[in-house]
């Protein structure tokens, strides 16, 4: 192994109390500044940049001068020197290098500008992804998702969740209203899943009585907007012997602690925020007063009518925050959603509302085998693709709840992003297959 990347300290670990100490760095080249006198080069990596002065006309120092000013910006060099303090160097400090070593050297012409000073269109930047990454602002973005999914976890670990992974290629819809990806599985038509929904349910009826899993959903989505992906990640839970405002609380409570764990993290600045967690409990509105809402800005829908993204935003815009949506018309929801006590044509299903997007929905489920299977059909589909399904309705199935949310549209909404492409590393949508 090479000894200097062996040693390799990130450019955060060394500080101006270093001074005099021998350190090596490895990381990209982020710039190039000839001074006259000095010469500069400044080398980012994970955690931050370090500056490498190189006073001139000192004579054995002359041939490093000459590859460190020759070297492209974005290389990947390592370096060895001596550290200086120096109050105006980024972290307090700078390296007077002795050796250089170029470890990978970049193409002249770059995709993209790394020091954020130049902008790209997001399809530029989504097309040299890896080198997106690289830019401050975009690298952030996905250290931040990383700790909104350790943070689920451990909020699902504390409260006695099983963590699951259910199957990704499928038989059946569980989700009407959006298409499937089929594919060819040997002999057969199968599709990507949608939803975990089939499997955590049956996962009830196994006595697991807490499930969740984060994975990826399928939705052959024919529409290009900024909130749909045709691979998203989802969130899913499922409890047993709880009711639909049980799991509303979970939800709820998940979302106050993922904002807690992000609110007070440095990398935020990078992006301009300044958070808050959200109060809760979260407002809750029924779907009759939404529609009535609606109605008293001007937007009339007719019962029955799912929202969009108009009545979405018109809804936001009056209730400024973080809410629920609950009773909707059992019959813009799925076969799943139970029928509340006494009305057949509304359900203990919920929408989880963010002022711009719906964030996550749910529902009490249909736990009766007669009436999911008499629901399947009058959905105008077939119960015997079902059969699986519905066999863990016929063996003893408790009362249970869930929800599902979207970790793209959480994010976004958290870090006030407008394009959801922008939260997922590679993103699928109508025209992009790679990178
Ligand atoms: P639903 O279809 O509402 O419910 O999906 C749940 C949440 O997943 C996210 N989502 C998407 N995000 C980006 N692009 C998409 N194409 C996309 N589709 C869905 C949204 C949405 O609120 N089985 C139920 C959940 C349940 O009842 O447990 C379901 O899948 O944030």
């Amino acid at each position: 192994m090479n000894m200097l990347i062996k040693n390799r300290k990130y450019a955060t670990e060394i500080t101006a109390d270093d001074d005099g100490e021998r350190v090596s760095i490895a990381g990209w080249v982020h710039e190039k500044r000839d001074l006259g006198g000095v010469f500069f080069l400044i080398v980012r990596d994970l955690k931050g940049v370090a500056q490498v002065t190189l006073h001139k006309g000192e004579g054995e120092q002359q041939e490093l001068l000459g590859r460190m000013k020759k070297v492209p910006r974005e290389s990947v060099v390592a370096i060895e020197g001596e550290v200086k303090s120096e109050k105006k160097a980024p972290n307090g400090y700078e390296i007077l290098p002795k050796r250089m070593e170029v470890l990978s050297e970049a193409s002249q012409v770059l995709p993209l500008d790394t020091t954020g000073k130049v902008g790209a269109e997001l399809d530029t930047r989504l097309d040299a992804r890896f080198m997106d990454l690289r830019t401050e602002r975009t690298k952030q973005i996905f250290i931040i998702r990383s700790r909104v999914l350790k943070a689920m976890r451990d909020f699902f670990d504390e409260r006695g969740f099983i963590e699951i992974n259910t199957s990704k290629i499928v038989s059946a819809a569980t989700e009407g209203g959006t298409a499937l990806f089929p594919i060819s599985y040997f002999e057969r038509e199968a599709f990507l899943n949608q939803s975990p929904q089939l499997y955590k349910q049956m996962l009830m009826a196994s006595g697991f009585d807490r499930v969740y899993e984060i994975a990826p959903i399928f939705r052959a989505e024919e529409h290009d907007t900024t909130k749909h992906l045709n691979e998203a990640t989802s969130v899913d839970i499922e409890v047993a012997f709880v009711s639909d405002d049980e799991v509303m609380k979970i939800l709820e409570e998940l979302i106050a602690f993922v904002y807690s764990k992000v609110v007070d993290y440095p990398g935020l600045a990078k992006l301009n925020l300044n958070l808050e967690v959200p109060k809760m409990p979260f407002r809750r509105i029924t779907y009759d007063e939404a529609i009535e809402l609606l109605s008293g800005a001007g937007e009339q829908i007719e019962w029955g009518e799912d929202l969009g993204t108009s009545a979405e935003h018109t809804l936001g815009g009056i209730i400024g925050e973080l809410y629920f949506i609950t009773d909707w018309p059992c019959a813009i929801k799925p076969f799943y959603a139970q029928p509340v006590a006494g009305d057949k044509d509304i359900c203990d299903a919920f929408d989880l509302m963010h002022p711009r997007l719906e964030l996550a929905s749910g529902s009490q489920r249909v736990h009766s085998y007669e009436l999911l299977k008499k629901n399947i059909e009058s959905k105008g589909l077939s119960a015997d693709n079902f059969e699986f399904y519905l066999d863990a309705f016929r063996f003893g199935m408790p009362p249970h709840a869930g929800w599902g949310l979207g970790v793209e549209r959480l994010l976004m909404s958290m870090l006030e992003i407008e394009n959801i492409r922008e939260v997922v590393l590679f993103p699928r949508d109508r025209r992009r297959l790679a990178p």
